[in-house]
C-alpha cells in the first residue's frame, strides 16, 4: 500500500510547481468558484486556500464564516483574494445547496446572477465540495442538473470535486480512488445526467482534523490542512496550464443561464399544461352522469384518444425532459384541441340553456301581458252597446245623445216609438260592430302557444333552435299585444254612425215602410238623419 507522507505530498506537489511547465496565460489570479452542499466546507476551504491552516471553532481570523452543518451561513456570494507564492487565486465562496428544490431554485438563480460579475474573465477552476458522509439524495439530480445548466460540457474540464469530511478515508491511493469510484457511483444511481461531469472533473480529499488515527503515518491538522491547500493549488493551476490558460467564459455562464432559464419556462408551461390536461382529461372521463348527445360524442373521443402521461425521472438532463415534454405535447395536440371543444361546447351549452330560461320567462310574462291585453279588447268589444234612444235621462257617456238628440228632436214620440220598435234592427247593428271589431282586431286567429323543448338532454343545437323559436314567438306576442292595445285605446270612447253599418237600408226601409209612421219625412232626409246617426259606441 502506497502511503502519502505529508512532507513526501507537500513536496512532490512543490516540485509540481515547477514541472507544471508554466505558461505566461497562467502567471495571473487564477479564478475558482466554489460550489456545493450547505456544511459541505466551501468557507472552510476558502480559509484554507488563504493559508489559514489552524484554525479552531468560531475562530476570529477567518476571512469566510464558517457554519457547523445545522443550518446555511454563507448567504452572498463573495470574492477572496489567496495565494501561495507566485500562484494567485481570486476564489468565489457561494450560498449552499438544500434539500429542497425551491430554495435551491433560489439558490441557483442567486450564484447564476452573481458570479459572472464576480469572475468577469471566466473561471479557472470550480470546486464542487460534497461531504464523503453525505448519502446522495434526490436532491443532487437538480444540484448537477444546475451546475451542467452554468457550466456547459466545455467547461467541464475545469471541474474538480472536493469530497470533505473526508478525515477518515485513508491517505493512500488506492484508497482514495477506491471512495471515488464508491462515491461516483453512488451520485450516477442518482444523477445518471452527470456521467460526462463526473468522467471529466478531478477529484481532491479533504480531510479537516485527523487521518489514520493510530497509523504511524497519521498526520493531524494542520498539516492536512496545508497538504489540500498545496493540492488545491496545484490542480487549479495545472487545470490553467492543461487548458492553455483559457478560462471557462463567464459569458456562456450568462449565456448558458439565459438558456436554462429560457428552457425552464417552457418547461414550466408544458408541465403546467400536461397537469391541466391531465385533471381535464381526468374531470370529463370520470363524469358518470348523463350527457346530451353533443357532448357524449366528445366524451368518446376524448376517451378513445386517452392521456398519454410520461414518466420524468430527476435524473434526467433539463434537455432531455425537454425533450420528452415537447414530444407529449405533440403527441397530445388532438387530445388538448378535443378537450378544448368539449368545454367550449359544455360553456356555450350552459349559456344557451340560461338564455333558453331568459327567453322562457319572458314568453310568459308576455303571454301574460298578451292575455291582458285581449282580455280588455275583448271587454271593450262586449261592452259595446246601443244608444238608448228612450231615456234621455241617461245620456249615454260619450255625448252621442247630442247626436241622437239632434235626430230624435225632429220625429214626434211616435217615431221615438217607431224607434222602439226598430230596436232588434239596431241590436243586429250592434252586433254587426261587435263582430266588426272582434274581426279587425283578429284575436280568433291569434295561436299564442308558447314552444316547447322536446328532448330532456337537448344538445346545444336543439337548444339554440328552441332559443330561435322562442325569440321568433316573443317577438310576435310583442307585436300582436302592441296592435291589440294600439286598437283598443284608438276604439276608447268610438261611436259608430249608422252610415257604416253595410245594412242601413234595411233601416231606412224600415223607418220608409213601417206601418206605424205617422207622417211621411223624405226618404233623403230619413237617410240622411239615419246616416248620421251614432248607433253605439265603446266605452271610454
Ligand atoms: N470533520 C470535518 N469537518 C469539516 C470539514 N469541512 C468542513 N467542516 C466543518 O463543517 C462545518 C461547516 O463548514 P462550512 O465551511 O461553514 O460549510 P459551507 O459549505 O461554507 O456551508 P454554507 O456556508 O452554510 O453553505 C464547519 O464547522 C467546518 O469546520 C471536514 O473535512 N471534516
Ligand atoms: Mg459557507
Amino acid at each position: 500500500m502506497k502511503i502519502f507522507s505529508a512532507f513526501a505530498i507537500i513536496s512532490s506537489l512543490c516540485c509540481l510547481f515547477v514541472h507544471a511547465s508554466p505558461i505566461e496565460q497562467c502567471n495571473r489570479r487564477l479564478n475558482v468558484l466554489l460550489l456545493g452542499y450547505y456544511g459541505s466546507g466551501k468557507s472552510t476551504i476558502v480559509n484554507v486556500l488563504h493559508g489559514l491552516f489552524d484554525l479552531k471553532i468560531n475562530d476570529k481570523r477567518e476571512i469566510a464564516k464558517t457554519g457547523n452543518h445545522m443550518r446555511s451561513v454563507t448567504q452572498n456570494c463573495t470574492g477572496y483574494d489567496c495565494s501561495n507564492g507566485d500562484i494567485k487565486l481570486h476564489v468565489v465562496d457561494t450560498p449552499g445547496f438544500e434539500n429542497n428544490e425551491a430554495t435551491n431554485n433560489k439558490v441557483a438563480s442567486l450564484i447564476s446572477e452573481k458570479v459572472p460579475m464576480l469572475l468577469k474573465d471566466g473561471l479557472d477552476a470550480f470546486l464542487f465540495t460534497f461531504p464523503v458522509t453525505r448519502v446522495p439524495d434526490d436532491q443532487l439530480a437538480n444540484v448537477f442538473n444546475f451546475i451542467t445548466s452554468l457550466i456547459t460540457k466545455e467547461g467541464y474540464k475545469h471541474g474538480i470535486i472536493v469530497f470533505t469530511s473526508a478525515d477518515d478515508v485513508k491517505m493512500t491511493e488506492k484508497e482514495e480512488k477506491l471512495k471515488i469510484e464508491e462515491l461516483r457511483n453512488e451520485m450516477l444511481r442518482i444523477a445518471p445526467q452527470a456521467e460526462e461531469l463526473l468522467y471529466t472533473v478531478k477529484y481532491l480529499f479533504y480531510r479537516h482534523r485527523s487521518a489514520e488515527d493510530g497509523d504511524e503515518n497519521t498526520i493531524f491538522f494542520p498539516e492536512t490542512r496545508k497538504m489540500f491547500h498545496f493540492q488545491a493549488y496545484s490542480e487549479v493551476y495545472k487545470n490553467c496550464v492543461n487548458n492553455n490558460g483559457k478560462t471557462f467564459s463567464t459569458q456562456a455562464m450568462i449565456e448558458a443561464k439565459r438558456k436554462y432559464e429560457e428552457n425552464k419556462k417552457e418547461l414550466d408551461a408544458l408541465q403546467k399544461d400536461r397537469e391541466q390536461l391531465r385533471m381535464n382529461f381526468q374531470r370529463i372521463t370520470l363524469f358518470g352522469g348523463s350527457l346530451s348527445s353533443d357532448l357524449q360524442k366528445l366524451k368518446n373521443d376524448i376517451e378513445k384518444m386517452g392521456f398519454r402521461n410520461i414518466n420524468i425521472a430527476s435524473s434526467m438532463t433539463q434537455e432531455e425532459v425537454l425533450t420528452i415534454e415537447r414530444k407529449s405535447k405533440t403527441d397530445n395536440e388532438k387530445l388538448v384541441k378535443t378537450v378544448q371543444d368539449y368545454f367550449f361546447l359544455e360553456k356555450e351549452r350552459a349559456q344557451i340553456m340560461k338564455n333558453t330560461t331568459t327567453l322562457q320567462n319572458q314568453a310568459d310574462e308576455l303571454v301574460q301581458k298578451y292575455n291582458e291585453a285581449k282580455k280588455a279588447c275583448l271587454d271593450q268589444i262586449n261592452w259595446i252597446r246601443s244608444v238608448d234612444i228612450n231615456n234621455r235621462e241617461i245620456p249615454p257617456p260619450n255625448g252621442d245623445l247630442r247626436v241622437s238628440s239632434a235626430f230624435l228632436g225632429g220625429i214626434s214620440v211616435s217615431w221615438s216609438n217607431a224607434l222602439r220598435v226598430a230596436k232588434p234592427l239596431f241590436a243586429e247593428a250592434v252586433q254587426y260592430f261587435r263582430d266588426k271589431l272582434t274581426e279587425d282586431s283578429k284575436i280568433n286567429n291569434d295561436k299564442i302557444v308558447k314552444p316547447t323543448l322536446q328532448s330532456d338532454n337537448a344538445t346545444f343545437e336543439n337548444y339554440s333552435k328552441y332559443a330561435e323559436k322562442l325569440t321568433t314567438f316573443n317577438n310576435m306576442v310583442k307585436q300582436r299585444t302592441q296592435e291589440i292595445q294600439s286598437a283598443t285605446d284608438k276604439n276608447r270612447g268610438r261611436a259608430f254612425k249608422l252610415c257604416e253599418y253595410p245594412e242601413i237600408q234595411k233601416i231606412i226601409n224600415f223607418f220608409m215602410e213601417s206601418s206605424i209612421r205617422t207622417y211621411s219625412p223624405k226618404r233623403k232626409n230619413v237617410e240622411e238623419r239615419l246616416s248620421n246617426t251614432s248607433i253605439c259606441f265603446c266605452p271610454n
